[in-house]
């Protein structure tokens, strides 16, 4: 074991590790038993029959009243799809994420935000980079911002979403007070990705969560996955991937297979096969690298995961991930938002966050 550099050090607690290992290369992740994959498969498969029997939520819901009890064997998964399928999650009205969009000048579906190149990577592809977004200056502060939040958390930090070996991660980021300027705000309100999210959503969406993460020196290759638990026919989520560092083909960068968006969830029959894991490398992915600063944006039921960083530096990175207005969240918005924070939102701002005007006293 080396001792951390400093920078890597205020990581450490965040990413449960107490030391980076000698050997950057040797393959670190978490095996998968045959039989915790096998059901993974089926219970991926019976959820995406489920979804994909209606075009509707009241369709859908009708196919899982049927097949309720196959969903016995999977502890809180028929729950889970029930609670999506009978509740709207909106807090505000759709004027008020009309209102924003009418302000980022992206009312019309036929904006001009994107290139028509642009659109079509994200239908045909799956993904559009939309090249360096922030300066050097602003990476500088945004990166000390994270740093410092991931040293205060510790060992705590990123408890409200997931935890990982190896992997630094913040969540609620733009919630938090490390927001109360605003400096975090561009993760939310950038036109482009705005534009982005729009086009594969629709008008009616909203921020799911704000996630920093960090594969440390050694770690962070994971399963290939989507962001959504089984195939869907019309997309629910979009998420971008803020590069903070330049993302190089050694330092951990994200792979993604192009086209999977359409081809059923990876847990699925779509992919699994005896003797493979979702660890292994897929047949077509390719590795997302550019300067910090990129922001890539992708329909997150694209088949992509992290990958071991096999450099002594971080590679650090902020993701943007959006939902439909009527879903859940994947941060308790409402519980974890700063009033300081809250007090300082405009119209436009509350309502990509679908925050009410007025939140009650915690
Ligand atoms: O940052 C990355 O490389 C991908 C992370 C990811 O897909 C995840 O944590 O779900």
């Amino acid at each position: 074991m080396k001792p951390a550099k400093p920078s890597i050090e205020r990581h450490l607690a965040a990413a449960r590790l107490t030391a980076i290992p000698d050997d950057l290369h040797t393959p670190r992740h978490p095996g998968v038993d045959p039989e915790t994959l096998s059901g993974a498969r089926k219970a991926t498969d019976l959820a995406s029959e489920v979804w994909l029997a209606g075009d509707s939520d009241s369709g859908r819901l009708a196919a899982l009243e049927a097949n309720r009890a196959a969903f016995d064997a999977y502890a809180g998964l028929g729950q889970r799809l029930a609670d999506i399928l009978t509740n709207s999650y909106a807090q505000l009205e759709p004027s008020e994420i009309e209102y924003a969009l009418g302000e980022a000048g992206l009312l019309d579906a036929d904006n001009p935000s994107l290139s028509e190149a642009e659109r079509a990577a994200l239908d045909h592809d799956g993904y559009v980079s939309l090249g360096p977004l922030l300066d050097e200056p602003t990476l500088r502060d945004i990166r000390e911002r994270l740093d410092a939040a991931a040293a205060e958390e510790g060992n705590a930090s990123g408890s409200e979403v997931s935890q990982t070996v190896g992997i630094s991660r913040l969540s609620g980021t733009v919630l938090k007070a490390m927001n109360r300027d605003g400096l975090f705000d561009v993760f939310y309100m950038q036109p482009r990705l705005l534009a982005a999210t729009r086009h594969v959503l629709g008008p009616r969406f909203k921020m799911s969560s704000s996630n920093f993460h960090c594969p440390l020196p050694g770690f962070g290759h994971q399963s290939i996955h989507a962001d959504w638990g089984w195939t869907v026919r019309t997309p629910e989520v979009v998420n971008a991937i803020w590069m903070l560092d330049d993302f190089t083909v050694d330092n951990g960068p994200t792979r993604v297979v192009p086209g999977t968006h359409r081809r059923g969830h990876p847990f699925g029959t779509a992919l699994t096969a005896p003797g493979r894991t979702p660890y292994d490398p897929v047949p077509g992915e390719t590795v997302l690298t550019g300067p910090a600063g990129t922001c890539v944006v992708y329909n997150a039921h694209l088949w992509h995961g992290g990958t071991q960083n096999r450099t002594a530096g971080l590679r650090r990175s902020l993701h943007s991930y959006f939902t439909r207005s009527c879903r859940p969240t994947q941060t308790r918005t409402l519980e974890v938002i700063d009033p300081l924070v809250h007090a300082r939102l405009d119209r436009a701002r509350r309502a990509i966050l679908d925050v009410p005007e007025w939140v009650a006293e915690r």
